[in-house]
Formats: C-alpha cells, structure tokens, sequence
C-alpha cells in the first residue's frame, strides 16, 4: 500500500458571485457588489489542478454543491423567490469550492486504529458557509467510502471549526507518522476568530491522536486583524518545513521548540515582517500557496499571480529560490476569480494522504478527465453574474443544469 499525498481541488460552482458575505475576510469584503466569472473561475481552478498534474501530483476534485440551498431556506421558513437579498446571498454561495474548509484529515500513520479519519467542519461562524456541511459530509462519505477511512459528522456547532484550514501536519516524509499542529483563534481585534480550541481538541480525540504529538497553537490576533482569518493565510507545513510569517502565531517559541522535539529534521522557514509586512502577506496570499513534494523530491511552493506581483513578496522569493532554502521551486498560478473572495490556491483543496486506490475513483483526475469538466464547464456555467441577480430565476434554472450536467458527467447522479 502506497500512501501518497491527494490535493482534492473544490471545481468552482456556477453560482460563484461576489456577494461580501465574509466579515473579517478583506478580499471578499472589498469585492463586494463585483460582477463574478463563474466559468472563468471554474477554468482557471482547471488549470491549477492541471499545472499540478504536471508536476507529478495526484489530483482529486470535490464538487459544487447544490445551489440555491433550498432545504436551507426552507428551514428559515423562506423560499429563493420569497428571501431577502441576504438571504438568497446565503443560499446561492459557491463557497464550497474552497475545500480546505471541507474537513480535518489525519491519515492513518497518525490514527490509533490506523485508519485515515475525516471531520467535516461545522463552519459555523459564516452563515452562508454553515450550511456546507451536509452535501460534503454526503460526498466525502461517497469518495471515502472504504473501510480505511471513518467519515466523522462536525462537531456540535458549540464551537466553530473550519477544517483543515486551520490544522498543519508536519511529518518527515508523508507516510510516516506525523505530528499535528491545530490553530485556532482566540480573539481577532475586530474580527471574527473562527476556529474555536474546544473543537480543535474534539477532532484530536475523534481521530484518536496520540496526545503526545498533537500541538495546539494560537493564531495571534494581529494576524487576524489584519485579514488571516484562517491560519492558511499566514501559515502553510509540508512534510518536514513549517513556511509561515513571522506574526503568524500568538507563541511561536513555543511552537517551534514543540515542533523540533517532535519533528526529526524539522525546518523553519519564517518571512520577517521587516520584510513582508502582514498587509502585504494577507493581499498577495503568499502563505496561502501549496507547498508540496512532487515525485522529483523537489519542494515546490504553488503560490497565485498576485504575490508575484506584491513587490515585497516576490523579492522574498526570488531571494529565498536563489540562496539554499528549503523551497526549490515557485510555480505562479492564475485563480483570480477565486482570490478576488479570499480563496488562494490552498483554500481551493484538502489533502488526504491515503493510497489512492482506497479512494473512489470518479474523484481522481486525471487530463482526459479534466478536458471532459472543462468541456462541461465551458458549455453550462455562466459567464457572469451581478449580485443583484441572484434571485433571478433565468439564472437559478441555469445554475441548477449546470451543476446536474457536471454530475452526469462525471457519473455521480444528481445528488
Ligand atoms: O470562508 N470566502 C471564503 C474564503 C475561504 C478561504 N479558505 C481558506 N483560507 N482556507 C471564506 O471567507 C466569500 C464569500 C462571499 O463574499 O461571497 C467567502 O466565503
């Protein structure tokens, strides 16, 4: 059995708008009232996942989910024609594309029963993400549906989780045992702090972490005030390296001399803020990148357009690639449509270290399969959308077939 690491890419659904839902996430606020490009988003998603295959990587997808939300609406006693515009904001999101916020995932090396566990995230904190979680429950159950993974419900929404977003595994190589580090918030100044400790330790328990390697971290409340509003934006780990900005956590003593304890060979590789002020660290999404391992052993940094264009930022780069760092190589994505409401390349997916034979197959990708979605995609997603258009029923009818297309498509019914 081969355990490799899978990025699951959320596809960018039709409903993609810009409706300013995320109060304390500055992309999405100042996009607010934006005229959306769903099926350029949902092309330049293909492409991530394209360059990704390139690279040597396996690839997953995720699906949209169904929108309008209309067991949701029913449940506040409204319908699609009869809520207000905030309302219908709420129930048309496409926010599920961002699928580091589907769920926790803790591969079996790091499992007392040896078996890889998934907990969906409650996304309580966000109306318009709080009700995510039942269609990725539904879905992760179908694409993890053999006995080597358990499928965990969220957590009760007591106490707000946002899934991976918020969790780093560092690990000396991906199939060995890990260490986790679980951030959460405490207080973000003006804010939001999204991801609460009590559920953070639930998942810990739920997964059956071994105590003695599962980390704790505060996120500081600078970082959230600035715009982090997960711990992605400011921080990303892979295998060994831990790459995040210097305000990134509220102890970072303390976290790294945890994670030199526990982690063999571990590194550090930290972005001053002399250097890369935090404003310029949450616009360019820097830290939101994917770092990864492709089958070269070369650690890649995956990070969007506008970091390269943030003087700050590519300067750090380019000095970081020339001198002995421990990224090797920086690949510059396009995901604009998705970036423009807070959503970088690694909000876009959720790794799963699994083998990928244990996984169900309609949701590994390969380019065939990708030319198939984009044929879909360039065919029914709409091209645009005004936020004062999503109760439209031309489009709603349009949406709903776009999304049933896609299903059909990839031989999954109109679930
Ligand atoms: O939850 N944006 C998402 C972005 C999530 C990014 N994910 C990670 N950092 N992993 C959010 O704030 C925008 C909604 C709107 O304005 O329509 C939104 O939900």
């Amino acid at each position: 059995m081969s355990l490799l690491e899978i990025n699951f890419d959320g596809i960018v659904g039709p409903s993609h708008n810009y409706a300013g839902l995320s109060f304390g996430n500055v992309a999405s606020m100042r996009h607010a009232g934006a005229v959306s490009e769903p099926r350029a988003a949902a092309l330049q998603g293909l492409d991530k996942m394209r360059s990704n295959l390139a690279l040597g990587l396996t690839q997953g997808i995720l699906l949209p989910h169904p929108r309008p939300h209309h067991a949701w609406l029913a449940k506040l006693g409204a319908t699609i024609e009869s809520a207000d515009d905030t309302l219908a904001a709420n129930a048309m999101s496409a926010s599920a594309m961002w699928a580091a916020n589907a769920a926790t995932v803790s591969p079996d090396p790091d499992t007392a029963d040896g078996r890889c566990h998934l907990t969906v995230a409650n996304l309580r904190t966000m109306p318009h993400r709080s009700h995510e979680w039942p269609a990725t429950l539904a879905q992760l159950q179908t694409a993890f549906a053999s006995d080597v993974f358990t499928v965990h419900a969220p957590v009760p929404p007591a106490f707000g989780d946002e899934g991976a977003a918020n969790h780093m595994r560092l690990a000396p190589s991906h199939g060995e045992a890990g260490v986790e580090v679980f951030v959460y918030g405490v207080s973000g100044g003006a804010f939001p702090a999204r991801q609460h400790i009590e559920a953070s330790r639930a998942i810990a328990r739920l997964h059956g972490l071994d105590p003695d390697r599962v980390i704790f971290a505060e996120q500081s409340e600078e970082a959230i005030a600035a715009g982090a509003f997960h711990n992605d934006v400011v921080a990303v780990a892979n295998e060994r390296v831990l790459f995040a900005h210097e305000k990134a956590f509220a102890d970072k003593q303390s976290l790294l001399d945890a994670c030199e304890r526990l982690v063999r060979g571990f590194e550090y590789v930290e972005v001053p803020d002399a250097e890369v002020p935090l404003a310029d660290a949450v616009r360019s999404y820097l830290f939101n990148a994917q770092l990864v391992t492709p089958p070269d052993g070369q650690p890649t940094l995956i990070i969007p357009n506008e970091a390269q264009e943030t003087p700050s930022v590519w300067r750090w780069v380019e000095a970081h690639v020339a001198g002995n760092g421990p990224i090797r190589r920086v690949e510059v994505v396009d995901v604009r449509q998705s970036m423009a409401n807070g959503g970088g390349p690694a909000c876009l997916r959720l790794r799963v270290v699994a083998d990928p034979a244990t996984v169900d197959q309609r949701f590994l990708v390969d380019e065939a399969a990708l030319d198939r979605i984009s044929e879909i995609i360039g065919r029914y997603w709409p091209e645009q959308i005004h936020h004062s258009e999503l109760q439209n029923p031309a489009l709603i009818q349009d949406v709903e077939a776009a999304r049933g297309a896609l299903l059909d498509g990839l031989g999954l019914g109109h679930g």
